[in-house]
């Protein structure tokens, strides 16, 4: 099953770039041994690992840096065969870079790399721990640079500590509003009233939905609610895992939405932290919930259908997973 999880064309739909970098990419960038065991530990807990990005972000503090990282991101999410990539990450200013060329350097990054092997696409995420007028400040650049490349910026996600800030409605209104597809992290803390704020403003995904379902201590309020708007949430198991908001593989809440037919992803949320690869989240599925090779291949497809891609990219990438399915399964 290892090598079918590896040779399936995959879509991730969920993944940080600051969370992406493996240690080789990390040794590249001049990062010391030491920090580099600590980006990847795994004593960690959902308070803790929010400490250790700053390595990640000391590492990518200037645009060439920023741009290598961004670089080896897409090439090795291309060597795990996955053939469709929405990258996230959060602009932010830095003494050698401003705002603007944080995203100028990602852009070119992603429009130097792109190959016939991976299409990629940006989200870029708003800081919940951040200030309100932080958060709008750089969503009016977000915006800015949406609607410079159309076809490349595609949505805007709302990420960071859950503990800290909190989810503002009107600036996703906006968001929306200027034509941004929304990626909203949520119930990845057990926090219902925000929760239920999300879901109704009704965003085209999820990340996490760790406490949604009524198993899993989400409320009968929030299930209906759920349930109504059949939101795609994207599934981050080893990330769960490891900080302990799930508390082994075999009782992840994916199970649910296998069981109830919902709409799902799978997704490796920081590779690079959590040493995770998309393959290896394929196999957990396997190896948890004996899902069939041709189960595989349809979460992959229906992820297509989640994705904010144009319909004639969902075509095309559609027609390449038939294909392989043909010949594969
Ligand atoms: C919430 C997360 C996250 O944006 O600098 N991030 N936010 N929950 C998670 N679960 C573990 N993992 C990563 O990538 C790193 C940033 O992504 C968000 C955090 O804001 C983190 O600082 P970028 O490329």
């Amino acid at each position: 099953m290892e090598s079918f999880c590896r040779k399936l064309p995959k879509i991730e739909l969920h993944a940080h770039l600051n969370g992406s970098l493996s240690s080789s990419t990390l040794k590249k960038l001049g990062c010391i041994e030491e920090s580099i065991d600590k980006y990847q530990t795994i004593n960690t807990d959902l308070k803790e690992v929010f400490s250790v990005f700053k390595i990640a972000h000391e590492a990518t503090n200037n645009m060439e840096n920023l741009y290598e990282a961004t670089r080896s991101v897409i090439e090795e999410f291309a060597e795990d065969n996955v053939v469709y990539l929405e990258l996230r990450t959060t602009p932010r200013s830095e003494e050698t870079m401003s705002l603007d060329q944080y995203i100028d350097t990602v852009i070119k990054a992603i429009q130097e790399n792109e190959s016939s092997k991976i299409m990629v696409k940006l989200i870029l995420s708003l800081d919940r721990s951040k200030a309100k007028e932080e958060q709008a400040r750089t969503l009016d650049v977000i915006i800015k640079y949406k609607n410079q490349y159309p076809n490349l910026i595609k949505g805007v996600d709302l990420s960071g500590d859950p503990a800290k800030g909190k989810f503002f409605n009107d600036l996703f209104v906006k968001a929306r509003e200027n034509g941004l597809r929304t990626a909203i992290h949520c119930a990845e803390l057990k926090n219902d009233d925000e929760v239920l704020e999300i879901l109704k403003f009704n965003p085209d995904r999820l990340g996490h939905g760790t406490f949604l379902h009524p198993n899993y201590g989400g409320s009968a309020e929030i299930w209906k609610l759920y349930l109504a708007q059949n939101i795609p949430v994207e599934c981050c198991m080893t990330s769960n895992v490891i900080c302990l908001s799930a508390t082994s593989y075999d009782k992840h809440h994916v199970q649910e939405w296998i069981k109830e037919q919902l709409p799902f992803s799978i997704a490796t949320d920081d590779k690079g932290v959590f040493k995770t690869t998309l393959s290896n989240e394929f196999q957990l599925l396997y190896d948890n919930f004996k899902c069939s090779q041709l189960k595989l291949w349809e979460i992959c497809n229906n992820s297509i259908e989640y994705s904010f891609a144009s319909n004639e990219e969902k075509a095309f990438l559609k027609l390449a997973l038939d294909q392989w399915k043909t010949k594969n399964i």
